[in-house]
């Protein structure tokens, strides 16, 4: 059975006394005015003024009843965008979506692969998204028929400039311009104990940046979290939440029905008009890769005017270089470059050996001349 998960209304576990507080008192004030209009000889001047006043307290009370202020500084509609979300039993799925390799539809579940080497399969938004402030809720499962660290190879969530590409990375193309939110259950990188797999991280691609699949992106990425998503009985979500340039990713693999923290990092700038989408790819190991519902909501925002930017064109994160641990430079001379650096050697070495030869060749004859 699929769950539903409420939107992540960090209002839900706040400001509820507060709210009832301030409704109790508007309630109050509203009694004392019905209370006032028993009495029957007060002038219409006063009943005009009653009446705005009134006017004004109900449309306060309508704006509480719908906006709760939450506990980080923003205001959530809870309005999912239909146009970016994909819901079973997915109708009309075709207007919003397109599907492309070996992704297919059922009634409960879109699949990216199917349990077989060498499939990808991919769900890209037709609609740019022009939101500046969002949240995507995914729900998906990812299962198979081999034992741990014998499948592969996951699947990633985007919002990039580019869709509908084929390529290495979870089936989607690399150098992508955008963010890329990685499930990878298969560690490719051998020599790296450090972590365990599933993991989830995430990459912000400017267009000229690679993402490494034999280094699972390391080298690249943002941050993220082991997340044991794969074959267990419960379900499994992801909610990737994008307001003020701040990144949040939070997932819900234990079945407990709450949000763990997984990457949280600031600094983050996104152009808008980027689509949404969903890839997976399979390899010489494989699994099921199913999208169960992505859920687009908007979030509204409250934006002072020092949060207020220009409209970027090329994606990029405050700080990016600080933010890897990993020292891609430092890892040494490869094999390609020690053999050109010895046959050079040896070029030169032979080279001055001549040059020696010929000049001490010179002197001798030089000095032969002077003796005769
Ligand atoms: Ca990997």
């Amino acid at each position: 059975m699929v769950k539903e998960i409420k939107p992540s209304s960090p209002m839900e576990n706040m400001g509820g006394v507060l709210f009832l507080s301030r409704r109790s008192k508007m309630a109050a004030t509203m009694n004392n005015y019905n209370r006032m209009s028993i009495f029957p000889k007060l002038d219409l001047m006063f009943n005009l003024r009653k009446i705005h006043e009134l006017t004004c307290l109900l449309t306060i009370i309508f704006i509480f009843s719908c906006h709760c202020l939450a506990d980080d500084g923003y205001e959530m509609d809870d309005f999912l965008k239909r146009e970016y979300s994909l819901t079973k039993p997915y109708q009309g799925l075709g207007s919003y979506w397109d599907l492309m390799g070996n992704a297919m539809i059922t009634t409960e579940y879109v699949r990216l692969t199917p349990d077989l080497q060498s499939r990808q399969g991919a769900v890209w938004s037709r609609i740019p998204c022009y939101l500046r402030d969002w949240e995507l809720q995914v729900h998906f499962k990812v299962h198979g028929h081999a034992k741990k660290n014998l499948n592969g190879d996951g699947m990633a969530l985007w919002y990039t400039k580019e869709r509908m590409q084929t390529g290495p990375v979870f089936g989607n193309m690399n150098m992508f311009t955008g963010l890329g939110v990685f499930v990878d259950t298969y560690p490719n990188e051998n020599k790296n104990h450090e972590r365990a797999f599933p993991y989830v991280s995430a990459m912000v691609g400017n267009g000229t940046l690679a993402y490494e699949h034999d280094h699972d992106g390391q080298a690249t990425e943002l941050g993220g979290c082991t997340a044991l998503v794969r074959n267990i009985p419960h379900d499994t979500s992801l909610l990737i939440r994008y307001t003020r340039n701040r990144l949040t990713i939070r997932i819900d693999v234990e079945g407990t029905r709450e949000w763990q923290d997984c990457l949280d990092l600031p600094g983050v700038h996104l152009p808008r008009g980027y689509f949404f989408g969903a890839s997976s790819a399979t390899g010489d190991l494989s699994d099921n890769h199913d999208l169960i519902s992505m859920k687009l909501y908007q979030l509204t925002v409250e934006r002072s005017p020092e949060d207020e930017e220009e409209e970027l064109t090329i994606p990029r994160v405050d700080n990016f270089e600080q933010l890897n641990k990993v020292e891609v430079q430092d890892e040494g001379m490869s094999g390609f470059q020690l053999f050109f650096t010895i046959v050079f050697s040896i070029i030169g070495i032979f080279v001055l050996g001549v040059v020696m030869v010929v000049m001490y060749g010179r002197w001798k004859e030089n000095s032969r001349k002077r003796f005769y």
